[in-house]
């Protein structure tokens, strides 16, 4: 099944030189949000998006997703409200996805896998001096996570897609200066929250995540783009870049809570 697969491949993947758990770990992500568990919260507020699209730099395929990567040297693309005391800058959005449509989201909402999940990673620039510090505290990080569904072709993401043939291979870059990566965030303010962990060496646990109820819509097309991508560099036997999600991880002692009825 795609658990098998994926931890046999995990074996073999650089990013997973380090253990696929956390001992001792007690906010580890990814989860299954258990809709009727989770627990309303009237002081959520919502949650403020606003990002300049002229911050975006690169797109990069590092082996385990494509990233596209934005200047956070200053706050021109942040996030502010909802769960968050401080505000967040953007550093980075990617995805994770399966084989076939069946799985490849990270999280699932009661049990139910979707056929990707798009994450977009900010760090909390009020309280640490950049990233990698930000990632080695318990309010560092704050990843948006938003669940993409087999529907109609999603035009903003068409323009990501059409530039994935240039970074097919593990370790190739290409610029992609504008983006404004709030057309692939759903006008719907549902959300849950709860803290948990990186889903990727290191696994630390320093990220709140905030998970949109609604997914957004993509066709069979865009998905099978993004399963033309490579593990690989070129040269190397290729090997085809799906099935990049960890596994469900405990809940443990935590409670998700939602910002709507
Ligand atoms: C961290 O976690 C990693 C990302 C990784 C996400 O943001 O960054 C670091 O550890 C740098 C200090 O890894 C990189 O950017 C490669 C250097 O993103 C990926 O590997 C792409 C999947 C994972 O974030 S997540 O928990 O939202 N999935
Ligand atoms: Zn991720």
């Amino acid at each position: 099944g795609a658990c098998c697969s994926y931890r046999l491949r995990d074996a073999l993947h650089p990013l997973w030189q380090s253990p696929l758990t956390i001992p001792g770990g007690t906010r580890q992500s990814p989860i299954n949000i258990q809709w009727r568990d989770s627990v309303y919260d009237p002081f959520l507020k919502p949650l403020k998006i606003s990002y300049d699209p002229t911050t975006c730099l690169h797109i990069w395929n590092n082996g385990y997703s494509f990233l596209v990567e934005f200047d956070d040297s200053t706050d021109r693309s942040i996030i502010v409200g909802g769960p968050l005391e401080n505000q967040y800058r953007l550093k980075q959005f990617h995805f994770h996805w399966g084989a076939i449509n069946d799985w490849g989201s990270e999280h699932t909402v009661d049990s139910k896998f979707y056929p990707a999940e798009l994450h977009l990673v900010h760090w909390n620039a009020v309280e640490y001096p950049n990233f990698e510090e930000a990632v080695m505290e318990g309010n560092g990080l704050a990843v948006i996570g938003v669940f993409l569904k087999l529907g109609a072709r999603h035009e903003g993401l068409q323009t990501l897609v059409d530039a994935l043939p240039a970074v097919r291979h593990k370790d190739t870059v290409i610029e992609f200066d504008v983006f404004d990566p709030s057309c692939l965030i759903p006008s719907c303010p549902d959300y849950w929250t709860y803290a948990g962990s990186l889903t990727t060496p290191p696994l630390t646990e320093s990220v709140t995540w905030i998970i949109k109820k609604k997914p957004i819509e993509v066709d069979e097309d865009q998905l099978e783009a993004f399963r033309t991508l490579l593990f690989t560099s070129d040269g190397e036997e290729e090997r085809r870049m799906v099935d990049n999600f960890r596994p469900l991880q405990p809940l443990m002692n935590r409670t998700v809570r939602s910002s709507f009825h």
